[in-house]
């Protein structure tokens, strides 16, 4: 397929599941940032139709999505130079989400290993949209025609599959009309870990507090957390490989080096041979300069939230004016009277 027929446009979303994280950041929104510029559109979301597919309090999903929507903002994505909504406004994601559910196959949603994890033992009980999760988020690139999705590293999987929907619905129906999206997995923190499990994501919906910074927590959080983070007792190793069996060092060094934008070899070159109580108070002065800015900004923005409610409902517009030819087109393509011309 020529994908250069696409314009480069770039789409991401987070889940308005709970507070914004350092990994949220790091991995995703820091990096949406340094896409916006002339050489993208760039459109990103608060998918909330996402969130729901596990069990959300109404009240806590309104109020996370406007954080959600505040923390954008406030870590400089511009409402105006990108396009910012939330997922439920803009219907033309669960239509396609439909489509594609007919389009994937049930063998290759079972093998998602975020439907493994988040299902667990209990498949039995977990939602039908769950298991759909994939087909969505398929659906959220592909009805902007979206050709790069900045994500971390959990959800490689995911837009593999997304590959595999635009193929099969382009073979099926004989068009070349879904591109085939480049996943944007880069940078020092595309996995950044719980500071109590070296091997375990950090997420926002662990039930530890400790196991995570959030976007709101305060200077003092911000720096017990990483006081307390768990470590090793062996200092600073002079050369990367020195770290390849110490997860949860190797998680520091990757902080620090996505928080100051060196790489992870630099920042074992400044710090070689450093003791953690050397260490990690240099890594929580950097991350409460690097933080504090964005959630005062943050709750600056919070302090309005009709003015939020008024981003994400010309976001939303916005949106709808690329997804509802492109909605059109495929119902087209698939043959739905009153999509196709007489
Ligand atoms: N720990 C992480 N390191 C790097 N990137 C991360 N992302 C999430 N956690 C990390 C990236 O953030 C984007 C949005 O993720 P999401 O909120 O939609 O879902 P998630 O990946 O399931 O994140 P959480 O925090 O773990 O949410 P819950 O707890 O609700 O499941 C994605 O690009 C993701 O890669």
């Amino acid at each position: 397929m020529a994908e250069t027929k696409f314009t480069p446009r770039v789409f991401s979303g987070i889940q308005p599941s709970g507070g914004l994280t350092l990994g949220n950041y790091l991995g995703a929104i820091k990096r949406f940032v340094d896409m916006q510029g002339p050489e993208f559109e760039t459109i990103y979301c608060m998918v909330d139709l996402h969130a729901i597919t596990v069990w959300q309090d109404p009240a806590a999903l309104t109020r996370n999505t406007r954080e959600l929507c505040a923390g954008f903002i406030a870590a400089g994505i511009d409402p105006e130079q990108s396009i910012l909504f939330n997922q439920s406004q803009v219907p033309e994601h669960a239509q396609l989400g439909w489509i594609f559910n007919c389009v994937a196959r049930m063998g290759w949603m079972q093998r998602m290993t975020q439907w493994k994890d988040k299902a667990g033992k209990n498949q039995q009980n977990a939602s039908l949209g769950l298991f759909a999760y994939p087909s969505l988020m398929a659906a959220d690139i592909l009805i902007y025609h979206a050709t790069h999705v900045p994500v971390g590293e959990d959800q490689k999987q995911h837009l593999e599959l997304t590959r595999d929907i635009a193929i099969k619905f382009n073979n099926d129906f004989g068009v070349d009309f879904f591109p085939i999206t480049e996943p944007v997995i880069e940078g020092a923190a595309t996995r950044v870990m719980s500071l109590r499990d070296g091997t375990k994501k950090m997420s926002k919906s662990d039930p530890s507090d400790m196991s995570r910074i959030n976007m709101t927590d305060d200077a003092d959080a911000i720096a017990l957390k990483i006081r307390k983070a768990r470590t090793d007792p062996d200092p600073l190793p002079d050369t990367l490989e020195g770290l390849e069996d110490r997860p949860e060092a190797r998680n520091l060094v990757n902080i620090y080096a996505a928080l100051a934008d060196i790489s992870p070899e630099q920042v074992i070159a400044e710090h070689a041979g450093q003791q953690f109580g050397t260490f990690k108070p240099s890594l929580a002065d950097l991350a409460v300069a690097k933080l504090s800015p964005i959630s005062t900004e943050m709750a600056r923005l919070m302090d309005d939230p009709a003015e939020i409610d008024r981003i994400l409902a010309r976001g939303a517009a916005r949106a709808r004016e690329i997804a509802a030819p492109i909605l059109r087109q495929t119902y087209e393509i698939a043959g739905m009277v009153g999509a196709v011309s007489a």
